[in-house]
């Protein structure tokens, strides 16, 4: 074992002189200096390999405490409790691009006439507008973000390019509180059942209400008579206030709502026999809700957003939809009758595990004459 010499002055030898502790102290200020250089230019090289060198982009800063707590928000603006989410937005022509405005702003949102929740909304509504669009336009579209917190958009299941993606953070920096922020893409030539939402802690924003339906049109097809957009959600609603994040444990959700309402006060569907009928199911929640109709299969028709070639096309009478997955489903009304549309986790069918009117939760009736 070698025995390395230890500082000169613990060996008895002379003190150096001030030049000497002069001329040392330079030296280390020196070779610091350099190393600290190299770190930065090593950490710029880094940066710029992960294609990121160019943009700052500034991290969410959570607040764990505060992003699961109830929210109880009763001076926030109430929405009509009869307003209906999910209402198409048809946006101003500028120039050729089609211009859409969506303000992300705090409501309190009534999924049934007596139980109003803490909601996070674009356009003051849950779900947002409704967005149709054609194959190959041009659209802008600006999100301003009057919520105490920052926000983003994802357009999701488009093929755009990265940097309209909305994913805060990574693809650019959230969007502050007070200030806008404007994705502007051509619309791909991909016809089919999308949807957007908020990407900034999507655990509180998306189930707080920060979601809506984007349709890609189909300019070649006969549509159906009669076509509906799902979207299924899930809410916590506490003598607290609403439950902005999944709990952790021990609590699941107890109100459960299509397009923003929970039955009875989901949207009736009014279908003449021999009508074709196609649902577009939207899974804008946390949680796996195989939707199931009464009375008669239906096809599915498309998967998340693609259409099936005819030999895949399933023919069910109970589907899978799991969060963010998105399904189209066809058929032509049989018999006359008021036949349930309904998830089947029977939990799902009850309003705070109470069942109401035949029904709870995610629950739709279909009436056929
Ligand atoms: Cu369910």
């Amino acid at each position: 074992m070698t025995n390395y010499p230890l500082s000169p002055s613990s060996k008895g030898q002379p003190s150096p002189s001030l030049a000497a502790r002069f001329r040392r102290t330079l030296i280390n200020l020196v070779v610091g200096l350099a190393l600290v250089l190299a770190g930065l230019a090593i950490g710029f090289q880094l940066a710029e390999r992960l294609g990121r060198g160019s943009v700052a982009l500034p991290t969410s800063s959570v607040d764990h405490a505060a992003h699961g707590a109830a929210l109880a928000a009763t001076d926030w603006p109430a929405a009509p409790v009869f307003a209906r989410g999910n209402q198409e937005l048809a946006g101003h022509l500028v120039e050729g691009v089609r211009e859409f405005q969506l303000t992300a702003r705090p409501v309190r949102w009534s999924i049934l006439p007596t139980v109003p929740v803490s909601a996070y909304t674009f356009n003051g509504t849950v779900p947002g507008p409704l967005l149709r669009l054609k194959p190959g336009e041009r659209v802008r579209i600006r999100v301003t973000n009057e919520l105490p917190e920052p926000t983003s958009v994802h357009w999701h299941g488009l093929a755009i390019p990265n940097d309209q993606d909305g994913a805060a953070s990574i693809t650019q920096p959230p969007i502050p509180p007070g200030q806008s922020y404007v994705y502007e893409w051509t619309v791909p030539p991909t016809p089919g059942t999308y949807w957007y939402h908020a990407h900034y802690e999507p655990d509180r924003q998306q189930a707080l209400g920060l979601f809506g339906a984007l349709i890609i049109e189909d300019p070649t097809e006969q549509p159906p008579e009669v076509e509906a957009v799902l979207i299924l959600s899930e809410w916590t609603v506490t003598p607290a206030g609403t439950l902005p994040a999944m709990p952790m444990s021990g609590m699941e959700p107890n109100y459960f709502t299509i397009n923003g309402k929970s039955w009875p006060e989901t949207e009736r569907l009014r279908v003449r026999v021999g009508q074709r009928v196609r649902l577009r199911f939207i899974n804008a929640g946390q949680f796996l809700h195989p939707m199931h109709l009464h009375g008669q299969p239906f096809t599915v028709v498309a998967s998340d957003g693609h259409p099936l070639p005819t030999m895949a096309r399933l023919i069910k009478d109970t589907l899978l939809v799991s969060p963010g997955e998105r399904y189209d489903v066809e058929f032509v009304a049989r018999a006359p009758g008021r036949w349930l549309l309904h998830c089947h986790i029977a939990h799902h069918t009850t309003n705070d595990n109470r069942e109401v009117e035949g029904g709870g939760g995610l629950t739709l009736l279909v009436e056929v004459d």
